[in-house]
């Protein structure tokens, strides 16, 4: 592992070396999406420290039209965050032949590697990918990133916190045993953070909203854990929170936070929730405590780092990634735009899963996964967040969860998570969605807790029925 660690490093160095004696203008894509956002900063502020120019476009997939346009520019270094390395053979293609002159490619992605360069373009792509080197979880495309930026100058130790958030964004906080934290590559960059005082761990109860929520909000909307009976109800949580003896408010009248709670008082609601989460015979009742991991150059509302992804993905997502990137900056002139885009995208996820609550019909429960259809009830750019909450609430059976939306051009989305216990009992939703978009065309990838996909949407069949076969014959 630690061997695989280095090369990975040795690699990142290689790109850095490359942008470091670039002089132009270097041309940068970026995913839009939480992790995407934390990437692009990364690599904007590296590249200003180093006197250098950009332009950035954030976007939502790279398609091959996009690759065909970025070869009509004028651009002698074009820098892929967070995706690209499944789309290797266009960028062959269309930005390394020959007749494209002395083009250089860097490609930082975390995501599984589709097609191959060329044996005589290879030297004109600097491909930094984790999974190249045989590790598959644990670092998020901006951790890659990062890694390229400490390789341009140590100074760029301060921007590690920012690899954390999109590992966060990415859902990668996993388990260790009891103890709940990041770990394998994200906790070496996490020592960086806390070396670099950008970021401090507390342990904590792992709810959503810990200083920025009244208390009792903050249980109403809490998915993950999820708390039987309270969440989503904000009568019953207030109820919960009274009869715990929990004093909602502060003298002054000011509602309190999770962070404002006593030993006593954290203990006093732990024991609570997880009673209610044995009653409602929950997977791990216990798992409601966790590293709690603070960004200490925010401002207040900003500092809890899983609320700070939240916000970075609103941003994004909502096509307004710019203002994402500022905040990771440190610029914080658009909070007010920031915040109102949060609770518009916070409503839009409660609404998708209402939806799901409410239309049982378009949920198919086999013995083997869930199937949402949705089709345009739910919008495309939140349906990964909607799974996802699924996925860890007890809605829908403990089983592998399918979700599909209308998408552009006659395209279906397709959103598929697992939970931790099923992904350690050796089932792997990148393979299986890799076999099911084999039957279907289109494309797809991912993790083997979460994967996602494209595909005709007069295929959706196609693609349950191949899902079905793959997960009934796994050994
Ligand atoms: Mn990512």
């Amino acid at each position: 592992m630690l061997e695989n660690i280095q090369n990975l490093v040795v690699n990142a160095k290689k790109a850095a070396d490359v942008i470091k004696s670039f002089s132009g203008r270097v041309r940068i894509i970026s995913h839009y999406d939480c992790d995407g956002v934390c990437s692009a900063a990364i690599m904007l502020r590296a590249l200003v420290r180093e006197g250098k120019e950009f332009h950035l476009t954030l976007v939502k997939q790279l398609s091959d039209n996009l690759i065909r346009e970025i070869s009509h520019e004028e651009n002698g270094l074009v820098i892929f965050l967070d995706l690209g390395s499944g789309q290797l053979e266009s960028i062959d293609k269309h930005l390394l032949s020959e007749e494209k002159g002395s083009r250089i490619v860097i490609v930082s992605d975390h995501h599984q590697v589709q097609g191959e360069i060329q044996p005589a373009l290879e030297r004109k792509i600097f491909h930094v990918n984790p999974m190249l080197f045989g590790i598959d979880e644990n670092v998020a495309g901006a951790g890659v990133t990062y890694l390229i930026a400490r390789a341009m100058s140590p100074v760029n130790t301060d921007l590690s916190e920012l690899g954390i958030v999109g590992a966060i964004g990415d859902s990668q906080i996993g388990s260790i045993g009891e103890n709940w934290g990041l770990f394998g590559l994200n906790k070496e960059i996490l020592k960086d953070a806390e070396k670099a005082k950008k970021i401090k761990i507390e342990k904590g109860l792992r709810i959503w909203g810990r200083r920025t929520r009244p208390i009792h909000k903050a249980l109403e909307y809490s998915v993950d854990p999820y708390i039987p009976g309270v969440s989503n109800s904000e009568s019953a949580s207030v109820q919960f929170l009274q009869e715990l003896g929990i004093e909602l408010k502060r003298p002054d009248g000011t509602w309190r936070t999770l962070a404002d709670l006593s030993e006593e008082e954290q203990q006093k609601l732990a024991s609570g929730i997880i009673k209610e989460r044995i009653r409602n015979n929950e997977e791990h009742p216990e798992r409601i405590f966790g590293d709690v991991y603070e960004l200490t150059d925010k401002k207040e509302e900003l500092r809890g780092a899983s609320e700070f992804a939240t916000i970075l993905n609103a941003c994004g997502k909502t096509g307004a990634g710019y203002l994402g990137i500022s905040l990771c900056l440190n610029d914080f002139s658009s909070l007010d735009d920031v915040k109102a885009r949060l609770e518009s995208y916070r409503r839009e996820i409660g609404k998708g899963l209402s939806w799901v609550e409410k239309n049982s019909d378009a949920v198919k429960i086999t013995e083997n996964a869930s199937y949402i259809r949705a089709g345009a009830k739910i919008p495309e750019y939140i349906i990964s967040n909607v799974t996802s909450i699924i996925s860890k609430s007890n809605m829908l059976p403990p089983k592998p969860v399918f979700a599909f939306v209308d998408a552009e051009e006659g395209m279906t989305k397709v959103s598929a998570r697992a939970e931790d216990s099923l992904v350690k009992a050796g089932l792997d939703l990148k393979d299986i969605v890799a076999s099911a978009v084999a039957e279907t065309g289109g494309e797809g990838g991912g993790h083997s807790g979460a994967a996602g996909a494209t595909i005709p949407r007069e295929k959706e069949e196609i693609f349950i029925n191949t899902v079905e076969r793959l997960i009934k014959n796994r050994d």
